[in-house]
């Protein structure tokens, strides 16, 4: 994973402002209790210019995550799409990972907010393959995680929440202590739900199957972009919950994710999958296609960077 790299400008709380200077106050609630909600999307060079993948829908679930912690975020999905488009036009960057993020920011302390500001703010910066160029091509190692997956009534997973990334990086930390690249972790009754930061899939029989949103998992766009694609291309999508001996004994396993994009797996606890098959890398290049604008059937998904990018 590449070391986050500065760029010129935040967008922060309806301003730009320099790399260094979009800082907070260690009293911020969102720092103490986790209180916030982010999304992560990507912009891409397309031979139309830079462009970012299903912005609106992206910025729809972090308002869609806010309300779910009831909170409220002081700029409308439009206002963030508009500053998002600009943002990756002022840094001048041909392609790059979009992170936009609101909290609860500095107020009072204590569990419940009380008179907090929400603090809103886009970075952006270049993010190569999230499990690295090699993971792309020849698939990762992945390990079933020993902590399982925060129920949706405990928390609600619809809500891309800061505090429950707490559950991810613990998973991902003990996959990587083990020499796994990546953690998948199950339901209470241990089913497949996701990995750290990424949906699951697997292929049998030629069939596409992935875990249903009941396993609280994130609902990813990229799963949801996949599973369009999938039917697209003829193959049969069912969502069904999985076993671990479902991914054991599948055929082709691979994730997604905007981060990750689709990532094959090739092994998951030591049982081998394999080379990367027929279907994950059919969906792979499908996917590469739409994003970086060479199929025009998808073309409604991407939204241009250009002008702004031209007046920089
Ligand atoms: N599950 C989890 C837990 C998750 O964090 C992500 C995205 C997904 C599924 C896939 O969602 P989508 O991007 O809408 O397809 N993880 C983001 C954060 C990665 C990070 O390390 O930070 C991402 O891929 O941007």
């Amino acid at each position: 994973m590449a070391d986050l790299q500065a760029t010129e400008k935040i967008w922060m709380n309806g301003e730009f402002v320099d790399w260094a200077d979009a800082t907070v106050h260690v009293g911020v609630h969102g720092l103490h209790y986790g209180s916030g909600v982010f999304e992560g999307i990507r912009a891409y060079e397309t031979a139309k210019g830079t462009a970012i993948f299903r912005l609106g829908d992206h910025i729809q679930r972090l308002h869609d995550s806010a309300r779910l912690l009831r909170m409220t975020i002081p700029y409308s999905v439009e206002d963030l799409r508009k500053a998002s488009l600009e943002l990756v036009g002022v840094n001048k960057l041909p392609s790059c990972y979009v992170r936009p993020i609101a909290f609860y920011g500095y107020g009072s302390l204590g569990v419940p907010p009380r008179d907090n500001p929400v603090c809103t703010a886009i970075m952006c910066w270049p993010w190569g393959a999230y499990l690295g160029e090699e993971g792309m091509t020849r698939g990762v190692r992945v390990k079933i995680s020993s902590w399982v997956r925060m129920p949706s009534n405990v928390v609600p997973h619809a809500s891309k929440a800061c505090g429950l990334y707490l559950n991810s990086m613990l998973a991902v930390q003990e996959a990587a202590l083990g020499g796994y690249e990546e953690a998948i972790l199950l339901t209470e009754k241990g089913y497949i739900a996701d990995c750290s930061g990424e949906n699951v899939f697997i292929v049998k029989d030629g069939v596409v199957y992935t875990p249903p949103l009941e396993t609280g998992i994130l609902h990813g766009i990229t799963r949801n972009t996949v599973m369009e694609l999938a039917v697209s291309l003829g193959y049969e999508v069912k969502v069904e919950n999985l076993t671990r001996a479902d991914l054991y004994l599948a055929d082709e396993a691979f994730m997604t994710g905007t981060a990750a994009e689709v990532t094959p797996v090739r092994e998951v606890d030591d049982y081998l999958i394999g080379d990367p098959g027929p279907v994950t890398l059919a969906l792979q290049r499908a996917y590469l296609d739409i994003v970086q604008g060479r199929d025009d059937r998808w073309a409604s998904w991407l939204e241009y960077v250009t002008p702004a990018r031209a007046k920089a």
